[in-house]
């Protein structure tokens, strides 16, 4: 590893060496297909190709959701990603996404298949869709969609900056962990006020505002992910860890969390959702025993 207080970076930067840390094997300069691999497509109209991460819950969340209030156009196949394995960097997965990241969807219901990449637009996608989850009424659907776009624009902050720096960096580096800790902070903060005055953040709905920050800043106020719980004190954000406890009590986001998750309890995986059954059948835990 580089000395990093020593580092003086050249005049132009080159991917000569591995930057260390986790995923360090999957980043790559460039974009595009690394190889060629056709998506698997189930009998749904809704083929999402994903993984349990908090990006991938938001739409497994909302799919759970959405057939829990009757839609049954929302039956959905969820295939699993393995993006440790470089499978996002597939050529028909790239068809779906040119991002090569995880949740993608692609929308068979009609003649031409229509593709939606980046997990706010998927949810948006959907609830217009269904019209479901945002609310109609202008100054409602601009609360809500503010809240949505908020949080496309803060996670990477709490991702990308402190999840990266605390829990996945090689070495622990002061000033990258306190910069990124204050604004993960600050965020914490932005949502307890903002809870403090709603139920929920559009409003007294629960709408896609709700299911796109619950999966990161929900499971962070319930010390889920980078194990940083005590460490950001999130215990003392009592309005969002009302709010928290609220949205991981309705089922359908129980369900939803289960959906391509690899990793934790057996019982609470599910790999890939072909059927509502699914959840009765065929998690880690049932798997296991029938070997
Ligand atoms: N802004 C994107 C972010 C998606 C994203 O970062 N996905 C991660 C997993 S949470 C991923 O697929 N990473 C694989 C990679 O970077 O190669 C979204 O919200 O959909």
């Amino acid at each position: 590893m580089t000395d990093q207080t020593a580092y003086e970076p050249p005049k132009i930067w080159t991917w000569n060496k591995a930057s260390g840390g986790r995923f360090a094997s999957i980043n790559r300069p460039i974009a595009g297909p690394t190889h060629e691999k056709e998506l698997p497509i189930g009998r749904h109209p809704l083929q999402l190709y994903s993984l349990a991460t908090p990006n991938g819950v938001k739409v497994t969340v909302m799919l759970e959701e959405l057939l829990a209030l009757g839609h049954t156009g929302a039956e959905y196949d969820a295939w699993l990603i393995r993006i440790s394995e470089g499978e996002q960097f597939g050529s028909g997965f790239v068809d779906i996404n040119p991002n090569s990241k995880i949740p993608a969807l692609m929308d068979r219901t009609g003649p031409a298949p229509v593709r939606v990449f980046e997990s706010g637009a998927i949810l948006l996608y959907l609830a217009e869709k269904f019209g479901a989850f945002l609310p109609t009424e202008t100054k409602a659907r601009t609360e809500c969609l503010s809240w949505l776009f908020w949080q496309m624009g803060s996670a990477p902050y709490l991702g990308g900056g402190f999840g990266h720096f605390y829990a996945y960096a090689p070495s622990k580096i002061e000033y990258a962990i306190d910069r990124f800790a204050m604004e993960t902070k600050r965020q914490l903060d932005v949502l307890d006020r903002r809870l403090s005055e709603t139920q929920y953040l559009a409003g007294d709905d629960y709408t896609i505002a709700d299911i796109a920050v619950w999966p990161w800043y929900g499971l962070l106020a319930l010390g889920e992910i980078y194990s940083a719980g005590e460490f950001l004190q999130v215990r003392d954000y009592k309005n969002l860890q009302r709010w928290t406890a609220l949205i991981a009590g309705r089922p359908a986001v129980k369900r939803g969390r289960m959906v391509n998750r690899v990793i934790g309890d057996p019982a609470g995986q599910l790999r890939e959702r072909h059927e509502a059954s699914d959840f009765a059948t065929k998690t880690g835990d049932k798997i296991e025993a029938q070997q």
